[in-house]
C-alpha cells in the first residue's frame, strides 16, 4: 500500500523531481524537455514550451494533424459527408465510435456520423495517384445520401504522392452543384492534432461561414465556440440557454450541422469554451463581421454561473438578468446539495491531469470546488498562450512547422448589412468598464504555486510523477488508462468521459462529483500491486543451437 502525501501546507518544490526525470534521457533530449517543464508560480509571467515537435519515441499522448481537423472539428457536425481520402486505417476511429452526441431535428433529418466514409486507399493508387478514386468516391457518397456538402481530407500518404483534394473538390463542386471543399490536413502537416484545428477553421471559414446572410432571430444571439458534445455536455448548455431565452445560432461543432456555420456570422456575440481548439474561428469573424468574442468554462457549477453571468451583462437586458439569476439560484442549490454530501470525502485528494488543450485547465475547476488539488497538470498540444495566457501571443516564436499552416488574410465586409458597427461600439463601452473580450488568461495563473506544469508529457515522465506524487486520480486518455491504473492509481477519461457525462453545465457538476465519489471513495486501489514486481508471470528460456 503506497504512503500518501500530506500537501495542507503547501506543495514541495518539484525540481528534484524535474531533474530526476530528465536525468534518464541523453542529453539533448534532456535539454529540450526541461523547456517544457514548470515549477508554477502563478504570480510571475513564466514561459514554457509548448508546440514544438515532439521527440521520436519518447512515448507522446499527442495525435496527429488529420485527427485534429477531421476528428476533432469536423467530425462532429452531422449534415455533412467528411470524407477520409487514405487508406482505411486512418478511418478506425470513425465508424460507430464517436464520443460526440447528436440530436437531429427529425428523425429524417441529415446524419452521417454514424457512418465511416474513406477512399479505401491502396498501393495502386499511391503509385498511380489516387485522384479518379476519390472522385469515385464522391460521386457514390452523393448518389447513396444526397448530401448538402462533402469535406474532404487529407492523410499523410495524399501529402506525400501529391493528389490535389482542393482541385478534385472544386471539379466535384461543379459537376454535382453542392457544397465541396478538401482540407490540407495530412497528419504530418503541423506537431500534433491543434494543425489541424487551424487547418479545419480556415476550410469553414473559407467555404462555409457566411453563405446564409438570413435576417437576425431571437434577442440575444450567440455561438458557442469550442464545445463538442463530448457525453452529452451541448445538450446540457443548450437546455440553460434555451431556458434563459438565449439563442444558441451555431455551436462549433457539438450536435451542430454545416448548415448553421452558414449563418452563424449573423450572431451578436461569440462565446469560447475550447480557446486551443477554434480561437481562429472566433477572430476572423471579428475581424471581418465586427463580432466581439468572450472567452467562456461551462466546467464546473461556479464556472457554469460565471459565464451565464458574463454573457447576460453582455446584453445588458434586465429581463435576461433576471432570468439567469432564477436559473443559477435553483441549478446552483441542486449542485450544492450533492457537493455538501461528497465534498467531506474527497476533500484534500491530489489528482494530475494531462489531457488536449483546454480541459487540463477546465477540469481543474471541478477539483477545486470538491477541495481537490491539482498537483500536476499540462496540455498535449496546446500552444503558451493557453498555458501562459493570450498575453505572450506577441512573443511566441513562429516557427517553420507554423508557417507551415495557412494564414488567411481577412478583411471586413463590405455588405453595410453584415458588418456590426452596434457590436463594436458595445465592446468599446463594456472594455471601459471593465469586462474583458478576447481575453484567455491561461491554466498556469489559476495553478498553485509549486505545481508542476509540463507540455505533452512522455510515457517516462508519467510514470515519475505517479511515484513521485501518488496521486489519488490521473486524468488523461485511453493510451494512458491501462498503465496508470495498473500502478494501482484511478484514471479519469476526460477526452470519452470513459462513456458518461454530461459534465458540463450544473447537472454536469453534479454527475461528475459523483464519479468523483465513484472513484475516489474505494479501497480497491490500494489492494493493486503490479503482480510483476513479485511474481514474473512469464519465466522463460531459450537454447541456441549453433
Ligand atoms: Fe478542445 Fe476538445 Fe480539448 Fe481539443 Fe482533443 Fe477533445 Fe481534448 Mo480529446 S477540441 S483541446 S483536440 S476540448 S479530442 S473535444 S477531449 S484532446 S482537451
Amino acid at each position: 500500500m503506497v504512503k500518501k502525501k500530506d500537501y495542507s501546507a503547501g506543495l514541495p518544490d518539484p525540481t528534484p523531481i524535474i531533474d530526476e526525470i530528465i536525468s534518464k534521457y541523453p542529453s539533448k533530449v534532456a535539454k529540450k524537455r526541461k523547456k517544457a517543464m514548470v515549477a508554477n508560480d502563478p504570480e510571475i509571467d513564466q514561459p514554457v514550451q509548448a508546440n514544438v515537435r515532439t521527440i521520436p519515441g519518447i512515448i507522446t499522448q499527442r495525435g496527429c494533424t488529420y485527427a485534429g481537423c477531421k476528428g476533432v472539428v469536423l467530425g462532429p457536425t452531422r449534415d455533412i459527408i467528411n470524407l477520409v481520402h487514405g487508406p482505411i486505417g486512418c478511418s478506425f476511429y470513425a465508424w460507430l465510435t464517436r464520443r460526440n452526441q447528436t440530436k437531429p431535428e427529425t428523425e429524417t433529418a441529415e446524419n452521417y456520423m454514424m457512418y465511416s466514409f474513406s477512399t479505401d486507399m491502396q498501393d495502386e493508387n499511391i503509385v498511380f495517384g489516387g485522384e479518379v478514386k476519390l472522385k469515385e468516391a464522391i460521386r457514390e457518397a452523393y448518389k447513396l445520401f444526397n448530401p448538402k456538402a462533402i469535406g474532404v481530407f487529407s492523410t499523410c500518404p495524399v501529402g506525400l504522392i501529391g493528389d490535389d483534394v482542393h482541385a478534385v473538390s472544386r471539379d466535384m463542386k461543379e459537376e454535382l452543384g453542392i457544397n465541396i471543399f478538401g482540407f490540407s490536413c495530412e497528419g504530418y502537416r503541423g506537431v500534433s492534432q491543434s494543425a489541424g484545428h487551424h487547418i479545419a477553421n480556415n476550410g469553414i471559414f473559407k467555404h462555409v461561414v457566411g453563405n446564409n446572410d438570413r435576417p437576425r432571430e431571437g434577442k440575444f444571439q450567440i455561438n458557442l465556440l469550442g464545445e463538442y458534445n463530448i457525453g452529452g455536455d451541448a445538450f446540457e448548455l443548450e437546455r440553460l440557454f434555451e431556458e434563459a431565452g438565449i439563442t444558441l445560432v451555431s455551436t462549433y461543432s457539438g450536435n451542430s450541422t454545416v448548415e448553421s456555420f452558414a449563418y452563424s456570422h449573423t450572431v451578436d456575440l461569440n462565446v469560447v469554451m475550447c480557446h486551443r481548439s477554434i480561437n481562429y474561428i472566433a477572430e476572423m469573424m471579428e475581424e471581418k463581421y465586427g463580432i466581439p468574442w468572450i472567452k467562456g468554462n461551462f466546467i464546473g457549477g461556479s464556472s457554469t454561473a460565471k459565464t451565464l453571468r458574463k454573457v447576460a451583462e453582455f446584453f445588458d437586458d434586465a429581463e435576461l438578468i433576471e432570468k439567469v439569476e432564477e436559473i443559477i439560484a435553483r441549478e446552483e442549490a441542486k449542485v450544492e446539495a450533492v457537493k455538501a454530501a461528497i465534498k467531506p470525502k474527497v476533500e484534500g485528494k491530489l489528482a494530475m491531469m494531462f489531457v488536449g488543450g483546454s480541459r487540463a485547465h477546465h477540469y481543474q475547476d471541478l477539483f477545486e470546488e470538491l477541495g481537490m488539488l491539482t498537483v500536476s497538470a499540462g496540455y498535449e498540444f496546446a500552444h503558451r498562450d493557453d498555458y501562459e495566457g493570450r498575453h505572450v501571443i506577441p512573443d511566441i516564436k513562429i516557427d517553420a512547422d507554423t508557417r507551415n499552416i495557412e494564414e488567411l488574410t481577412i478583411t471586413k465586409t463590405d455588405n453595410p448589412e453584415l458588418w456590426r458597427d452596434d457590436l463594436v461600439a458595445k465592446k468599446a463601452e463594456l472594455e471601459k468598464k471593465g469586462y474583458e473580450f478576447s481575453h484567455y488568461a491561461g491554466m498556469m495563473p489559476q495553478m498553485k504555486k509549486n505545481s508542476l506544469v509540463i507540455d505533452d508529457v512522455s510515457h517516462h515522465e508519467t510514470e515519475k510523477l505517479i511515484e513521485f506524487y501518488k496521486p489519488d486520480l490521473f486524468c488523461a486518455g485511453i493510451k494512458e488508462k491501462y498503465v496508470v491504473q495498473k500502478s494501482g492509481v484511478p484514471l479519469k477519461q476526460l477526452h470519452s468521459y470513459d462513456y458518461g457525462g454530461p459534465y458540463a453545465g450544473f447537472e454536469g457538476a453534479i454527475n461528475f462529483y459523483k464519479e468523483m465519489e465513484r472513484m475516489l471513495v474505494t479501497n480497491v486501489w490500494n489492494l493493486v500491486d503490479t503482480p510483476w514486481k513479485s511474481e514474473p508471470e512469464i519465466v522463460g528460456s531459450m537454447t541456441i543451437n549453433a
